[in-house]
């Protein structure tokens, strides 16, 4: 029996040795932030990878979601998801914004636009979506719900490099869309993120935000945060780029891997993939359903004992956590798909690295779990 570690995720790298010459180009030049050689050079081949016009680097995506905010001077309310990591809402409150939790649609675990219109008042100026594991939100009934009441979106884009919806990239929808190249992402520059802006002014205005606010070497035209990516993130993420087509793929296959095996597996829910999406494969979250024989955390925590670990993305929900539980949108009540996703998935490992033997491990105690009930 293997016991090695078996985490949720494992960053890909590139090989050691194509680090080397922009090691030596940083060395030899002595540039090593502010918006250096290649971190140009990164924006611009990132634009391009990503079929999008305009993208600026930042140091990770929670500086990167308060700075978009800012840049379309987003005030009063904000809707947005429980169903998300905490950066997501805590980018309103660092902003003074008050989170307006709206509930997500069961089937994608993305904000229901159905329930949109009932949480705008007359204080809301912004709708911040999640591409949850990067499946796309529906994003054209919230363009028209925004439209009709004069809102921005900005979506958190966290877990959907790389995402296309009818050939198109996710990343054109709304007023801005925000990025994450953390470690444990698809694509990572050990920490970074992005925002992907429709036009060259509002690039211009974030580029000046992420700068302290200096539009020149003696204007300060906001008060700016310290966002800037350096040359060596930038380098990382160059090298990154030309290796993450293959990592998607292998994502992929480990994904149909998995599907294979649980097809039929009584209480065990896959994720549908979504239609006319080239997805990431970011995640692989199942629904634990009453039919197993396991809870989902007896689950987690047998796969624990295993040395499989799984994660409860996302679990608790933001909601339910004390900054934001006295809310009144925050109640149980207002939030029951949100509050039974919490409570059902599990997010199994999933990297490129991953062996079949690695798939096998984590399907067996799954399968050994539920076969435990018919014997
Ligand atoms: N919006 C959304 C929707 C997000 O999901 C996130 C981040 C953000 C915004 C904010 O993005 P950033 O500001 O971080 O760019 C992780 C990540 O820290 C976080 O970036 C991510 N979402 C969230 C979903 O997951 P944890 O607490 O699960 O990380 P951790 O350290 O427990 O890592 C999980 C496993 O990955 C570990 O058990 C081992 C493995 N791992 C991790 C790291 C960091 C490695 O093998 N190597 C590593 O370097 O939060």
């Amino acid at each position: 029996m293997n016991n090695k570690p078996l985490y949720v995720t494992q960053p890909s790298l590139p090989p050691l040795e194509d680090l080397q010459p922009y090691l030596e180009m940083i060395w030899n030049n002595k540039i090593l932030t502010n918006g250096g050689p290649l971190h140009q050079e990164f924006e611009t081949r990132l634009a391009e990878y990503l079929g999008v016009e305009h993208v600026s680097l930042f140091t990770n995506c929670t500086v990167a979601l308060i700075t978009a905010l800012q840049a379309l001077r987003v005030s009063g309310e904000v809707i947005t998801t429980p169903y998300s990591f905490v950066a997501t809402a805590h980018s309103l409150l660092w902003n003074g914004l008050q989170p307006v939790f709206v509930d997500i649609d069961p089937d994608t675990f993305n904000l229901d636009p159905e329930r949109i219109e009932a949480a705008i008042t007359p204080q809301t100026t912004a709708i911040m979506p999640v591409h949850c594991y990067g499946n796309p939100c529906d994003v054209d009934r919230i363009q028209k719900i925004a439209d009709v009441h004069g809102l921005k979106v900005i979506y958190d884009a966290a877990h959907a490099f790389g995402v296309k919806r009818n050939g198109e990239s996710i990343l054109r929808h709304g007023d801005l869309s925000v990025l994450s190249f953390h470690a444990t992402k698809v694509f990572n520059t050990f920490e970074g993120g992005a925002i992907v802006s429709p036009d060259a002014k509002t690039k211009r205005r974030i580029d000046f935000l992420k700068n302290f606010g200096f539009a020149d070497e003696v204007t300060v035209v906001a008060p700016g945060i310290n966002g800037k990516m350096d040359e060596l993130h930038a380098a990382i993420g160059l090298l990154q780029l030309n290796h993450v087509d293959e990592a998607i793929r292998k994502r992929r296959d480990i994904d149909m891997s998995y599907r294979v095996r649980f097809t039929g597996l009584p209480g065990i829910e896959c994720l549908d993939v979504p239609k006319n999406v080239e997805w990431n494969y970011s995640y692989f979250p199942i629904r634990v359903k009453p039919g197993y024989r396991l809870s989902r955390d007896e689950l987690y925590n047998e796969l624990k004992k295993q040395g499989v670990f799984s994660r409860r993305y996302f679990f608790p929900l933001i909601s339910d956590m004390s900054m934001y539980r006295g809310l009144p949108s925050a109640a149980m009540a207002n939030l029951p798909a949100a509050t039974m996703a919490a409570n059902e998935i599990l997010c199994l490992p999933i990297f490129p690295d991953m062996t079949e033997a690695d798939i096998e491990r984590v399907s067996h105690v799954l399968m050994n779990e539920a076969t435990t009930v018919l014997e």
